[in-house]
């Protein structure tokens, strides 16, 4: 496992812009602990907080946690440097604990719909090594479902240009001895139409107030293979990642990164001189697309702006 020692907030930004820290949930933890690293460094002052958060919310906008947890965090940051010092860290404390009751919960929500024998499709990285470590929100669910002694096995997609799901995703299903198959990007229709797959599960970035879902490039593709072969697509997610204040898809902005990300590999130049190359991060499923939304209290199914509501003041998510 690659280990880094982030001294202060700009190294912990950089660390995140240049995605060596990835995954909703672990960078929304990452806002967390860099609100409470700038209060310990500063002695407590609401200023350094301020622009710690500035800093880490302009680092990669398409996932929300961490604009929640950041909020959060700064919410909490009042009175004297002693007083901030405190509650920043009960806060902190309190996040990360949250957030570990919502990977067992939604686990234990999903693994009700995976059936002894299934085979799973997961896209990119939705695992243990993000959120606080159970699982992830996808690799929850998967990871639930397998502990319960079902007999699974899961098909974990690799993601251009980062490969999460063949370095990541796959690492940590040997890690839990779970029987899985690395697959790339472009495959997912071919076994899908070929009777491999029997059901879908992915994590997200952001789920609108619509239910239209913000995840990994590649997933809005799956979801239209797996609509084509009548699989059941679920996306793995917590009331944390569902934006009231994001109405629907459109209204959510995808990250674009620099194509050269996609033109080099390990450093190597894979594309002439000259061609040009596009890098939208993440793509937008629509909710028509999505069997069903899987979060801490239930699995939410369509009508979604209706159903999603019940969410709404949940975890002081406001609308
Ligand atoms: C990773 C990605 C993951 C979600 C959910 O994107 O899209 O599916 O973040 O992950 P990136 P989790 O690698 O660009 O950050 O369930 O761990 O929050």
């Amino acid at each position: 496992e690659e280990v880094y020692t982030l001294h202060d907030v700009p190294e912990l930004a950089k660390a995140i812009n240049n995605m060596n820290i990835r995954g909703s949930g672990a960078i929304g933890i990452c806002g967390v602990y860099g609100i409470l690293l700038a209060a310990l460094k500063s002695n407590g002052k609401k200023g350094k907080i301020l622009e710690a958060a500035s800093l880490l919310k302009s680092t990669r906008p398409t996932a929300v946690n961490l604009m929640k947890t950041i909020d959060e965090m700064v919410s909490v940051a009042e009175g004297s440097s002693e007083d901030i010092l405190e509650k920043v860290e009960q806060k902190a404390v309190d996040i990360l604990k949250r957030q570990l009751q919502f990977e067992y919960d939604l686990g234990a929500h999903g693994a009700e719909l995976i059936n002894d024998g299934d085979t799973i499709m997961t896209h990119c990285h939705s695992g243990a090594l993000g959120g606080s470590g159970f699982g992830g929100r996808a690799l929850s669910v998967i990871r639930t479902a397998f502990e319960q002694g079902k007999k699974i096995h899961v098909y974990t997609c690799e993601t251009r240009p980062y490969l999460q799901g063949a370095r990541i995703t796959a690492y940590e299903l040997k890690k839990f001895g779970i029987p899985h198959t690395l697959i790339t990007d472009g495959m997912s229709g071919y076994f899908m139409n070929q009777g491999y797959i029997q059901k879908v599960v992915v994590g997200s970035d952001r789920v609108a107030g619509n239910g239209d879902l913000a995840n990994k490039i590649g997933t809005y593709n799956h979801a239209l293979a797996a609509k084509a072969n009548g699989i059941p697509f679920y996306t793995a997610t917590s009331s944390h990642t569902i934006d009231f204040l994001t109405k629907s898809g459109k209204d959510i902005e995808v990250e674009m990164r620099n194509g050269d990300e996609v033109v080099y590999l390990n450093g190597t130049r894979i594309a002439p001189e000259g061609t040009h190359a596009l890098y939208p991060s993440f793509d937008i499923t629509p909710n028509e697309l999505i069997t069903g939304i899987i979060t801490e209290v239930g699995v939410i199914q369509s009508p979604y702006d209706k159903n999603l509501k019940k969410l709404a003041n949940y975890n002081s998510v406001t609308i």
